[in-house]
C-alpha cells in the first residue's frame, strides 16, 4: 500500500544565516523528496511561542523561542511515501553530536538547540504545522499521477 504523506520542514535561523539553505534543499531533492510548497518567514516571538506550544514549561523553551525568532527561517511542505519518517531520518536526532555523519543535523547543526532543521513528529502534528504556515491558496494540489488518471 502506498502511503503518500505531507510533513512540515523548517530550515531554522542558524542554517539560513550560515548559508546552508541551498545545500539542505539540494539534499531533500537528491533523496527524491518532493517540495510541495516553500517560503521564507520571520517568526515573531509570539509566532514561535505558538508554534512550539507543545514544549511550554520545558527548560529549553525560552531559549528555543529566542532562537527561532532570531532570524528568518525557510518553511517547506515535503510530500512523498513515508515522508515523515524519511525526513526525520535525513535530519538525524535532535542533538547534532548524536547524529550520523551524513545527516543534516550533523552536517549543518551546532548544538542541541541550534540544530539546523525541524520536522513534524506525527501526521497529526504535520497537519497542524502545515496549516500554521500555509493557507490553502499556497498549497498546490497533490501531484497528478497520470497512470491513475480516469480519462
Ligand atoms: P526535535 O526537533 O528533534 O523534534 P524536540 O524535542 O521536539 O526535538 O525539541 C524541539 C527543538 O527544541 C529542538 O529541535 C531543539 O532546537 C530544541 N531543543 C530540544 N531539546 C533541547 C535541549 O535540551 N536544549 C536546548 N534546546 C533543545
Ligand atoms: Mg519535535
Amino acid at each position: 500500500m502506498s502511503n503518500i504523506e505531507k510533513t512540515l520542514a523548517i530550515i531554522k535561523p542558524d542554517a539560513v544565516a550560515g548559508g546552508f539553505a541551498g545545500k539542505i534543499i539540494s539534499t531533500i531533492e537528491e533523496h527524491g523528496v518532493r517540495i510541495a510548497a516553500m517560503k521564507m518567514v520571520q517568526l515573531s516571538t509570539d509566532d514561535a511561542r505558538r508554534f512550539y506550544a507543545v514544549h511550554v514549561g520545558k527548560s529549553f523553551y525560552e531559549g528555543l523561542i529566542d532562537f527561532m525568532a532570531g532570524g528568518p527561517c525557510i518553511v517547506l511542505v515535503l510530500e512523498g511515501e513515508n515522508v515523515l519518517e524519511r525526513w526525520r531520518t535525513l535530519m538525524g536526532p535532535t542533538d547534532p553530536q548524536n547524529a550520523p555523519a551524513e545527516s543534516i543535523r550533523h552536517r549543518f547543526g551546532t548544538d542541541v538547540r541550534h540544530n539546523a532543521t525541524h520536522g513534524s513528529d506525527s501526521s497529526e502534528a504535520a497537519l497542524l504545522e502545515i496549516a500554521f504556515f500555509f493557507s490553502g491558496l499556497e498549497l498546490p494540489l497533490p501531484s497528478i499521477h497520470p497512470k491513475e488518471s480516469s480519462h
